[in-house]
């Protein structure tokens, strides 16, 4: 390794109560030893409520922001989180394919856990259409792949269903997440367009998972800067999100963020 530590860079938006977006993902980069740089899209105004609104960023900031680091410090791994709009999804794309920014992982949020919008409706076919095919791994939820492939994914069949049509967008691997399925486990689904790879974990009783999907495809592109191949960092990433959802908490009078320091030492003598 020719640089210690590795960097690993989110473009996404910042998340005002600390435990999704940007906080989740720089938290994560910290704790699964990158360092970690970002390029924001979107302020988001929310608390453990939900989101009252957001203010976008102009598109060139936002692709200034990522030119700036990736031709200086450079990036060893990359991820997107909230795109907010079509025209940031476009310039966004454009720099990541100029600038051959990779790996790249690709969490297609379109909505909070609470439900509000964070993607505008007409963004979505750019998301498709622009950054899909640039990513090396996708991570949607169930309600992501309805927006994506119109699939309702309620059966193991519909997850791989879902997986091959989402491998036709133009990924190199597809994770079809089943933490918002019905089922005692927590089953997520890789696709490498030949191959499957489950991963499980057994289901948490707790409505305190504010930040989950972030965190996972954080803690991923974490393992992907250090040097991992995809299904090791999916490994890393699945295993980092588990600890985090034993150790989320309340906050706030509605949902709690993951617990991003479940894996810091000795957290009593500090
Ligand atoms: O968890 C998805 C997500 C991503 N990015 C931001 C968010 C959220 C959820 O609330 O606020 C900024």
């Amino acid at each position: 390794m020719d640089r210690f530590p590795r960097t690993a860079l989110t473009i996404a938006g910042s998340d005002s109560g600390g435990g999704a977006g940007i906080q989740a993902d720089l938290k994560t980069f910290l704790t699964c030893h990158v360092h970690g740089m970002s390029a924001i899209t979107a302020v988001t105004v929310q608390n453990s409520l939900g989101v009252s609104g957001f203010y976008e960023l102009p598109p060139t900031a936002v692709a200034e922001q990522i030119e700036s680091v990736a031709t200086d410090i450079g990036v060893d791994a990359a991820k997107t989180g909230m795109l907010a709009s079509a025209k940031i999804i476009e310039a966004v794309a454009e720099v990541l394919r100029r600038l051959q920014i990779g790996p790249l992982v690709v969490d297609p949020v379109a909505a909070s856990q609470h439900g509000d919008a964070l993607l505008r409706a007409d963004a979505l076919e750019a998301l498709r259409d622009r950054i899909l095919p640039l990513a090396d791994l996708v991570t949607p939820n169930i309600g992501e792949i309805r927006l994506l492939t119109g699939i309702e994914v309620r059966s193991d069949s519909a997850a791989r269903e879902a997986a091959h049509a989402l491998f036709e967008l133009g990924p190199r691997n597809v994770l079809v997440k089943g933490g918002h399925r019905d089922g005692a486990a927590a089953i997520d689904l890789l696709f490498d367009g030949t191959t499957f790879t489950q991963y499980s974990a057994g289901r948490r009783a707790t409505d305190h998972t504010h930040g989950t999907g972030d965190t996972l495809a954080a803690a991923t592109c974490a393992g992907l800067a250090r040097g991992l191949a995809m299904p090791a960092a999916v490994r890393a990433g699945k295993e980092f999100v588990t600890g985090g959802i034993d150790g989320s908490f309340a906050l706030g009078s509605g949902l709690g963020p993951v617990g991003h320091f479940w894996r810091v030492k000795d957290l009593d003598e500090i």
